[in-house]
């Protein structure tokens, strides 16, 4: 078969909904999208590590700090499942991580807004967890064995972390004056970025298209952003609180909500690297790095040292 036809059956194979597994014929072009897509995806969890673990250490009481630092556990685990899942399309996991960290490689835009005060903790829970759950349930049907495996677990998390950051917001917006005003200015700051989170329209996405023939994606960005329009519209209501949003209106004609424009401006300049946290993200990963060399050093000397012993001795 010449490559026209591998493709052709390639297709084939992806239409009759039989995933694609690391050691199975794939087009140069399939392998390289999810690459991109899952390191991308994995940066994006270990970078999401740093806005939230800022609050550990300052945590309003004991339980909601363990709830804390399980999460950003959570989302270091996820980083890792999904630096496995990409090294099986034949990267090396230190190849991905110098590209995080020379700006070559993306990470979620999210990721690069501050953490101002305590309520964004449940913002971050409820908004931005909520954003990628709805993304990353698509993604357990994803076309790419290793990928939609690793979804299912990290779903299965996910939906603790935003059930945790709504239950955190609806104790603060029941509290006093003040506690509201803290809900409501960390739901303002946080709905817009967290729209942005599902990539640019479609009609701007570069790969869309593709992605979908392919079903590494099962909906597009407009169709994903519009799905969590219309359920955080509703889940709002519950936290007597409101969206930044004068656009907002239920649309009956169409069964969902209509909304504003998101700042496609301010989007790209994120994903640019010229976000409000940007440099500050960028450094934490690098020094984190450069402190924890010695222990990869040390891993590294051990196992020589283990494989040395297990030597048969030359009699
Ligand atoms: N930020 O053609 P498209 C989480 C880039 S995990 C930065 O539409 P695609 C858990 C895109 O890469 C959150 N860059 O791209 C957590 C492309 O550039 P490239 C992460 C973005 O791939 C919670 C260009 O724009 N989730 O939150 C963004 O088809 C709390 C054109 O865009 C995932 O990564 C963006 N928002 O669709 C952790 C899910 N959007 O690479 C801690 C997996 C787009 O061609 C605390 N990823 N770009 O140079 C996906 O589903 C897709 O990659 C999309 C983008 C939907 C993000």
């Amino acid at each position: 078969m010449d490559a026209p036809d591998f493709e052709k059956k390639f297709q084939e194979i992806i239409d009759r909904e039989i995933k694609i597994e690391p050691k199975d014929w794939m087009p140069e072009a399939y392998r390289k999208t999810n690459l991109r897509q899952i390191s991308q995806h994995a940066h994006s969890e270990i970078v999401g590590m740093l806005p939230e673990g800022n609050w550990i250490s300052r945590a309003p009481s004991l339980k909601r700090k363990a709830i804390l630092i399980a999460k950003v556990q959570d989302e270091a685990g996820h980083g890792l499942y999904l630096y496995c899942a990409a090294e099986t399309l034949g990267f090396d996991r230190a190849q991905m991580i110098d590209d995080l960290h020379s700006g070559k490689a993306k990470y979620s835009s999210i990721f690069n807004y501050p953490t101002l005060t305590w309520a964004d903790m449940g913002a971050i829970g409820w908004l931005v967890d909520g954003a990628a759950i709805l993304n990353q349930v698509m993604l357990c049907r994803t076309s790419y064995g290793p990928y939609a495996r690793a979804m299912v677990r990290i779903c299965k998390e996910e939906s603790f972390h935003q059930r945790q950051g709504f239950e955190s917001l609806l104790v603060l917006s029941k509290g006093t004056a003040e506690q509201k005003a803290m809900c409501q200015d960390a739901i303002n700051r946080w709905w817009w970025p967290s729209l942005m989170m599902f990539g640019p329209k479609d009609s701007e996405s570069t790969n869309s298209d593709q992605s979908i023939k392919w079903k590494i994606k099962r909906k597009t960005n407009d169709e994903l952003r519009q799905q969590f329009v219309n359920m955080i519209a509703e889940q709002v209501k519950l936290l007597g609180m409101t969206l930044p949003d004068p656009d907002l209106k239920w649309n009956e004609e169409k069964k969902q909500y209509n909304f504003g424009e998101i700042n496609w401006e301010e989007f790209w300049n994120v994903v640019k690297g010229n976000g409000p946290c940007n440099k500050q993200r960028l450094d934490a990963r690098r020094k984190a790095h450069e402190n924890g060399a010695w222990v990869r050093e040390a891993a590294m000397a051990y196992a020589k040292k283990a494989a040395a012993k297990k030597k048969p001795v030359a009699a």
